[in-house]
């Protein structure tokens, strides 16, 4: 017996603080659970893996081709193009940095504009040459942190 730390009143209404705080807590993280699974499938691999978080889809229509471009990665990394000809690049940001997106080989060397979260930005390529041609983003180090890829023509 002794003397106990705290009333038996007062530490019954400590555990229910706790038990309320805890709610509290939990009910806070909900709406966070919900986004995050909305948003989940399109950076985790699964569903649709050209889709963007922005209802963006990569890939090539005719000689416009759609590139998605997040921290730190560039969507489509393996991007196939039937014939040479010029092409048009619309980037689109999709990550909280800014990005772009250079085309290199077969003689050419080519820089998109540079575009922030939320933006897109468009250029044009000449590419003559069927053949391999590597790109990646140029900005800071973004292309040893994953934003690289490939264009394969022909
Ligand atoms: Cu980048």
């Amino acid at each position: 017996m002794g003397e106990p730390g705290a009333p038996p009143c007062s530490s019954h209404h400590g555990v229910i603080g706790v038990c309320f705080r805890a709610m509290k807590r939990l009910l806070l993280l909900i709406p966070f659970a919900v986004l995050l699974a909305g948003c989940g499938g399109t950076s985790g691999g699964t569903g649709s893996p050209n889709q963007g978080h922005l209802g963006e889809t990569a890939g090539v229509i005719g000689n416009k081709v759609t590139i998605i471009l997040q921290d730190f990665t560039v969507t489509p990394a393996k991007l196939k193009l039937p014939k040479p000809g010029t092409y048009t690049f619309e980037l689109h940001n999709e990550g909280a940095q800014t990005h772009s997106l250079e085309i290199e080989g077969n003689g050419v060397e080519k820089k998109g504009p540079q575009i922030t979260f939320g933006q897109k930005g468009s250029f044009t390529v000449d590419l003559k040459k069927a053949g391999k041609y590597e790109m990646y983003c140029p900005v800071d180090s973004h292309k040893s942190l994953g934003m690289t890829g490939t264009i394969t023509i022909g």
